[in-house]
């Protein structure tokens, strides 16, 4: 990997927030994640590298999603594995709310966990609770040490949960302690990754979301020198889903095994999901968000947000790009 590479890779997501953007609020969640897809494809193919997707969505003969396995790039250059997310929080780019973006992982081949299409519970936190706080442990326990680690009393913290019937004990035992919970409806890599952030206001996220999800996020923490850890959910009883709704514990644990995956308690750092040499996380704002705004469409230009963090030159850089629309005129950028 290297740093021409990332400049592209940073012109990936700004592409794919553009194309789910042109759709934000039109209730069109299949069609913004499409057109996202295809925008990171094509600019994808233009990059110098033999790069592969190893976290994707869709199956390999259901184009145009970026599926698992896909060759992506020139085909020839640095190997590098991506974790994929074109539109991540679909239903709140369809309903026009905040926090959807495109992100992706990439590390060199091999770095990035295959992580299956199952749910994981997730503990993020702060550089300064790395090691510290422990997905082993009760949340109240983990309240106690972030507290202590971050200066601050336990009714000042801030923790993000989704908004699910999974987590209905989990919201009872973190209010029970006196620290804020703030339910989230989607987007859960946002809230993970700006646990990495000070000042942003969130300083855990707690609970179960989706597993691929937590490769990118892993990554993202990885690079930042956040606290994440992650665990597959296999039972459908934990996970309380619809989605898993004709699926049993043991079917699920028979799909984990077939995948490689025979540990399947085991419990994973950030750099185990993200284990290569180095790792670069890319996002870019699809709707305005916790770390940086949505896409805006001006007469001349249109405005993208995001933040790459790579552990190439240790650097989380947010930027704000102006793309000159062709004949633009007296530019107002
Ligand atoms: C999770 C979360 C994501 O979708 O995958 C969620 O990690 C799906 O969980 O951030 P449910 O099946 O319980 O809805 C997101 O919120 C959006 O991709
Ligand atoms: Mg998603
Ligand atoms: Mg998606």
């Amino acid at each position: 990997m290297n740093q021409t590479l990332i400049q592209e890779i940073l012109e990936v997501v700004e592409q794919a927030a553009i194309a789910s953007a042109k759709l934000t609020g039109l209730g069109q969640k299949d069609e913004a994640d499409a057109a996202a897809v295809e925008a990171m494809r094509l600019r994808m193919g233009k990059i110098e590298m033999k790069g592969k997707i190893v976290i994707g969505e869709g199956e390999r003969d259901e184009a145009p999603m970026l599926y698992i396995g896909e060759e992506v790039g020139s085909g020839s250059g640095p190997g590098v594995d991506f974790a994929v997310d074109p539109c991540e929080g679909t239903n709140l780019c369809a309903n026009n709310q905040r926090g959807s973006m495109a992100v992706l992982a990439a590390s060199d081949t091999g770095g990035l966990f295959n992580a299956p299409d199952f749910y994981m519970n997730k503990l993020a936190a702060p550089p300064a609770a790395k090691g510290k706080v422990d997905i082993r442990n009760s949340a109240t326990e983990n309240l106690k040490i972030l507290s202590d680690c971050l200066g601050l009393s336990i009714d000042e913290l801030t923790v993000v949960v989704m908004d699910r019937t999974r987590h209905k004990d989990l919201i009872k035992e973190i209010r029970g302690c006196g620290a804020k919970v703030q339910p989230i409806s989607d987007g859960d890599v946002q809230a993970a990754i700006a646990c990495g952030f000070a000042g942003i206001g969130t300083h855990c996220l707690m609970g179960i979301g989706a597993a691929p999800e937590g490769v990118i996020s892993a990554a993202a923490m990885r690079a930042l020198g956040g606290h994440f850890q992650g665990q597959l959910v296999y039972d459908p009883a934990i996970a309380q889903t619809s989605e898993w709704a004709d699926y049993t514990k043991e079917g699920n644990i028979k799909r984990l095994n077939e995948m490689g995956i025979t540990d399947i308690d085991k419990i994973y750092e950030a750099n185990e999901l993200a284990s290569g040499e180095n790792v670069v996380f890319a996002g870019s704002g699809i709707t305005d968000g916790l770390l940086f705004d949505g896409v805006k469409f001006e007469r001349d230009c249109v405005r993208t947000s995001s933040l790459v963090i790579s552990t190439l030159d240790s650097t989380a850089r947010f930027t704000n790009t102006v793309h000159i629309k062709d004949g633009a005129k007296s530019i107002s950028l």
